[in-house]
């Protein structure tokens, strides 16, 4: 299981966070996921077959990527 913050410009309301959990939260293996506006972050709790390049991958396709 591991978990990780990542830091996510984009995040500018509730309806951002909503977006975030409900699709983050599809993919096989990610057991947990919160988002926050302030600050603008998401903490996502996974196991495989979930991955990081996947969820980074999945926040970019629905437009907010991670910042670097
Ligand atoms: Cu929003």
């Amino acid at each position: 299981m591991t978990t990780v913050t990542y830091s996510i410009p984009n995040i500018s309301c509730h309806h951002c966070v909503h977006t975030i959990k409900s699709e983050v939260s599809e993919l096989t293996g990610v057991t947990s996921v919160d988002a926050t506006v302030d600050p603008r972050e998401a903490t996502i709790t996974f196991d495989a077959p979930a991955t990081e390049e996947q969820i980074k991958a999945l926040l970019a396709e629905i437009n907010y990527p991670v910042s670097a």
